[in-house]
């Protein structure tokens, strides 16, 4: 009996090793372009893509004009990937929404929202999962441009088309791809979760004379966005850069600039978001935020909500820490707008920095709390400028600095890491709140689309770079450097030399003496002998290894006083 079960256990565990086996070894790769297996993204069997599948997308000169649908699902550990293969110096292969032709093999809806869609198939329908899409420029998603779709009929995109489309989906990554041109440029909707974008350009989305086209617009159950660079919408849209409602939102290490705002944190209008704990707790830190002049609204960050359902609201708290903060308006700034006395912010190690008189910087706008530690702020700098109008609350938790400069590498150039004198160095706290367990600072940004370990250097400082330590190297010092005697009544006599230096950063010392006849010596308290009459310039050289070194000379006599060797007595001269 118990063998019989061991047996069975036995054939049980077989089966599940094949089925793992056969899962990544039925995985199959789609290779797109031109002269390969498919010409056309369209062949791809989108329908059926399963655990593993991957679908190369290589660079071609001209864009692909296609768009497509992805419902299928991997798995955490055999994803589907769909990436694009870059071409001469990098450039990634163009999907252009402009004209694009969709596979009649594919059938489903909402295909003017988007160029690649996930979720929303009506043909061999899965629930997205574990999806990778990379190394993708994709754009023209907005009217006036139009496709062709699932039927072949012309359509005109909708305003809020994105170039990436999340109906519904979990575990979806986007990484390394060029979005732009579209009226959003990404777009989630609440069924989707555990999303990440990283390593994305976003830039040039919206619609002309509309706020409510962004270059992001995400409401997901986790969303990461780390590592992107977000430009400025095109020139006349008045959308966010920055949009989101979703719950267990983290903005981290980021270079934002330009939009209406920055970002724009509100609330979510399903359950389902708003029941989870995550809602309540908002992570940004890490990033630079940038207005660049006087661009539509002068707040920077708006947490809460907007639906004037206040019941939805985040009433939470904002955890904002070790960002950058910049605004070159001429006019009024103001960081936070909280939307409702319920809301809280917690800065702490921000720099907060406008280029106009400090007076122009203000934190909040007219509700909620914000607990200000440690951030470096332009002097002069005011709580609110609504006056009588501001309602929430300032509160000083300590450590903040201000100054009309926060000593950046390169305001003109955008280099905003900390040059030597910084008075936000070392300035920041080491107990952020909110950062620890699960949000440490651990990496900043690398301009662009990059990132890179945060130096570690004395206690943390203010703002979204860290300033390296200098390793200044000191030189050696020569305490002592003799002859004895210094000066002898004859060649061949026996001198000794001695040398003693010691290096300020204890740096292991090497000597070198050289004796001013042609020969060196490499020991610190070597003896000599001259074998000719004259005076001998004799340098010590001290090094630290490190490029330091230090130098002393002296000056020997060497004399020819006595007849010597004594005369032979030979009678061969006589
Ligand atoms: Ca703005
Ligand atoms: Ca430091
Ligand atoms: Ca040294």
């Amino acid at each position: 009996m118990k063998s019989y079960l061991k047996q069975a256990i036995c054939l049980f565990f077989s089966l599940l090793f094949l089925a793992l086996l056969l899962d990544s070894a039925c995985a199959a790769v789609y290779e797109v372009g031109p002269g390969l297996t498919y010409e056309r993204i369209g062949q791809v069997p989108w329908n059926s893509l399963g655990p593993g599948d991957k679908v190369l997308i290589h660079y071609k000169a001209s864009p692909y004009h296609e768009k497509w649908v992805i419902a299928r699902a991997g798995t955490a550990e055999n994803p589907i990937v769909v990436k694009g293969v870059p071409g001469p110096s990098g450039k990634l292969p163009i999907i252009d929404g402009s004209n694009a032709v969709t596979s009649q093999s594919l059938n489903f809806w909402s295909e003017e929202r988007g160029i690649i869609n996930i979720g929303g198939s009506n043909i061999g329908s899965e629930f997205p999962r574990n999806i990778i899409i990379e190394n993708l420029d994709i754009r023209n998603a907005r009217p006036p441009y139009t496709f062709k779709d699932d039927h072949g009929s012309t359509k005109t995109y909708s305003k809020n088309a994105a170039a990436i489309y999340i109906i519904e989906g979990e575990g979806i990554t986007i990484r390394n791809c060029r979005i732009h041109n579209c009226g959003n440029g990404l777009f989630a909707c609440h069924a989707s979760g555990s999303i990440v974008i990283e390593y994305c350009h976003i830039f040039d989305n919206g619609i002309e004379g509309s706020y409510y086209q962004h270059n992001t617009y995400t409401e997901a159950k986790g969303i990461v966005y780390q590592f992107n660079h977000f430009g400025p919408l095109r020139a006349g849209c008045g959308g966010n850069n920055l949009k989101d409602r979703s719950a267990g939102t983290v903005i981290r290490y980021n270079w934002i600039e330009g939009g209406n705002r920055q970002l724009d944190l509100v609330d979510s209008d399903y359950q389902e978001l708003i029941g989870l704990p995550s809602y309540r707790k908002t992570f940004v830190y890490g990033n630079v935020l940038f207005e660049r002049g006087n661009e539509g609204n002068s707040q920077i960050v708006h947490y809460g909500g907007d639906s004037g359902d206040l019941s939805r609201y985040r009433k939470g708290t904002l955890y904002f820490y070790n960002n950058t903060v910049v605004s070159k308006r001429t006019s009024n700034t103001t960081i936070f707008r909280l939307s409702s006395q319920d809301e809280t912010c917690i800065a702490t190690n921000n720099i907060f920095f406008v280029t106009a008189p400090g007076g122009h910087l203000a934190i909040s706008n007219r509700d909620g709390t914000v607990r200000l530690k440690n951030n470096w702020l332009r002097a002069g700098w005011v709580k609110s400028h609504e006056g009588s109008g501001f309602s929430g609350k300032i509160v000083d938790l300590g450590g903040d600095i201000s100054g009309d400069d926060p000593g950046f590498v390169s305001l003109s150039s955008m280099d905003l890491g900390l040059a030597q004198g910084s008075s936000c160095v070392n300035a920041g706290t080491d107990s952020i709140p909110g950062a620890s367990p699960d949000h440490p600072v651990n990496f900043q940004y690398r301009k662009h689309q990059a990132a890179e370990p945060t130096p570690k250097a004395g206690a943390m400082d203010i703002g979204a770079f860290e300033r390296a330590q200098v390793q200044s190297n000191r030189n050696p010092v020569i305490d002592s450097f003799t002859a004895v005697p210094v000066t002898v009544s004859n060649p061949g006599i026996f001198i000794q030399f001695s040398a003693q230096a010691n290096d300020p950063d204890g740096d292991n010392l090497v000597y070198r003496i050289e004796f001013g006849d042609g020969t060196v010596d490499f020991k610190k308290n070597p003896g000599h002998r001259y074998w000719k009459k004259g005076q001998y310039h004799v340098v010590l050289t001290v090094s630290d290894g490190k490029g330091g070194e230090a130098k002393r000379a002296l000056d020997v006599t060497v004399n020819d006083k006595l007849p010597s060797p004594p005369k032979k007595l030979s009678g061969k001269k006589k």
